[in-house]
């Protein structure tokens, strides 16, 4: 089945289906879609035990993002900074571990993207509603930096920002629809990157929401 004929939001004219993103970087177009199913339960899951929060940046600023982890560590931000942790700062308790599922797909998707033996020890996941943004940013709190990122789009399609290793370059526009995997690694690792402002849209698996699942090796 493919639920592209039921894609709410007709193709941006500014974000051709680019798939070599740039150096080691690469969107896997629909790689996640037949385990999506399995990977939205996992996020149910994972939610129960460790729920969504809008996490406060060391500046002060509400995230707009709700966020939540599984697996080892978990990417949390408060105002002494952004750190890994063992702990869920909000439950007290370790994070919930990676369902199976979402640890084949990583896997899988790395392996599919060149980088075989992929390891991750942390999955950031994060929530999207209509008018949802992600600021550019790097991804640099991760301390082997020779380990890619594995990222899972699922549910109302985004356009993801992918700008250069400057703040100050101008990002391109790339449409991630639902079952979309980015791999990214080696000299894109440090690229900035973001997400412009969800539009509105129904999805059938996720209706009104985007969900990202990020993996990482954190150390
Ligand atoms: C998102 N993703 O797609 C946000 N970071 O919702 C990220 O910030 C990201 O997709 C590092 C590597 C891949 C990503
Ligand atoms: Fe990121």
């Amino acid at each position: 089945m493919t639920f592209d004929l039921f894609d709410p939001l007709p193709a941006d004219a500014d974000a051709p289906a680019v798939d070599n993103l740039g150096p080691g970087a690469m969107v896997l177009r629909g790689f996640a879609r037949e385990a999506a199913p399995a990977l939205l339960a996992g996020v149910g899951e994972v939610s129960a035990g460790s729920h969504f929060r809008h996490l406060i940046t060391p500046g002060g600023l509400r995230m707009s993002v709700a966020m939540t982890n599984c697996g080892q560590r978990g990417w949390v931000s408060d105002r002494s900074g952004y750190r890994y942790d063992e702990i869920d700062p909000d439950s007290g308790q370790p994070w919930p571990s990676m369902p199976r599922p979402f640890l084949d797909l990583a896997v899988r998707a790395a392996d599919a993207a060149g980088y075989a033996g992929f390891a991750p020890d942390a999955c950031l996941i994060n929530r999207y509603l209509p008018g949802t943004r992600l600021s550019l940013h790097q991804d640099r709190d991760e301390l082997d930096l020779r380990a890619p990122i594995v990222s899972v789009s699922l549910g109302l399609p985004a356009i993801f920002l992918w700008g250069g290793l400057r703040r100050a370059d101008r990002p391109a526009r790339v449409r991630l629809a639902h079952g979309d995997v980015v791999v990214w690694g080696g000299p894109s690792r440090l690229v900035f990157h973001g997400i412009a402002p969800l539009a509105a849209g129904d999805h059938p698996l996720t209706h009104g929401e985007r969900i990202n699942l990020t993996f990482r090796k954190t150390r």
